[in-house]
């Protein structure tokens, strides 16, 4: 029967990867991100690699309108979407409260928790008609704990928690799982976008260990879809081995 996945952020990291394997697995995909040509790459890519369709949806999740109209018109053939990973987000800047960018807040919180929302509601209504689907909600070891500097983008992280959580409630009666999952570092473009371009300062991140990767992710969340029926894993949080929780690690100074 055919399986149909909806990844937003499929551009880079652990949107990409995850279209690889649900792809891999018989998955036709909906593949969203802002640049173009990167979805046309990934598109022709999977679809020549593992024989499956797939849609592009080029949209900026902070539009509102564009968000809830994609979705409306997206081909009747393409409604029935069984799981939704609801990841497109990003961090910028690491600064203290007092001196941090509004710009950065204001993206942080348009795109992590307002474009969240809006495809979450979007994707939602569309599995609420046919009682199933299941969504997969990013959010972070940055959402069980605040650290230094990490305040709106925690903020942020915090707010997927809660909503995965509301969601899980108000969308029981319609049978749709909804799990949320936590990475801890993982070395994809996010930090290279967090700090703007400063690969120095991106790749200090990573200093001292050996982080996740988006495969290690998009397994994960793989595995998450695979379970019975009746199964629903609500929320799991996963990191590297040298990683504790979003504050503290066991970094390799040798
Ligand atoms: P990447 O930077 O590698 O990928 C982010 C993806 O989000 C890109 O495809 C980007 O595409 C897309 N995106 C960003 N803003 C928008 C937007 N406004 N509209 C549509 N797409 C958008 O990051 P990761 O894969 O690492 O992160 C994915 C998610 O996981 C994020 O929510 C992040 O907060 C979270 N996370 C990341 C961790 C990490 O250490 N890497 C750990 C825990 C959670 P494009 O630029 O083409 O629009
Ligand atoms: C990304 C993980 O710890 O860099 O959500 O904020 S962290």
């Amino acid at each position: 029967m055919r399986k149909i996945a909806f990844i937003t952020g499929a551009t880079a990291g652990f949107g990409k990867a995850s279209a690889y394997i649900f792809a891999a697995n018989g998955y036709d995909l909906i593949i969203n991100g802002r640049r173009i040509e990167k979805l046309q790459t990934l598109a022709d890519e999977i679809e020549r690699k593992y024989n499956v369709a797939v849609l592009q949806l080029p949209i900026d999740v902070q539009i509102e309108k564009a968000v809830f109209s994609s979705i409306e018109n997206i081909p009747e053939d393409w409604k029935a979407i069984d799981v939704l990973i609801n990841n497109a987000g990003l961090a910028l800047g690491r600064d203290y409260f007092d001196e941090a960018d509004m710009n950065d807040w204001n993206t942080m919180i348009d795109t992590n928790v307002k474009g969240f929302l809006y495809v979450g509601k979007a994707v939602s209504k569309l599995m609420a008609i046919r009682k199933q689907g299941h969504i997969i909600n990013l959010g972070s070891v940055a959402g069980k704990q605040v650290y230094e500097k990490g305040n709106v983008y925690c903020a942020t992280k915090y707010a997927v928690d809660a909503i995965s959580q509301s969601m899980r409630i108000d969308l029981l009666r319609h049978n749709i799982k909804v799990t949320s999952i936590n990475p801890g570092a993982a070395d994809t473009e996010f930090s290279i976008v967090r700090f703007k371009g400063d690969e120095p300062t991106a790749k200090s991140i990573y200093n001292g260990l050996k982080p996740l990767t988006a495969e290690d992710v998009a397994e994960v969340i793989y595995y998450c879809t695979t379970l019975p029926a009746h199964v629903c894993i609500n929320d799991l949080t996963l990191s590297c081995l040298q990683q504790a929780n979003a504050i503290y690690f066991n970094r390799q100074t040798s």
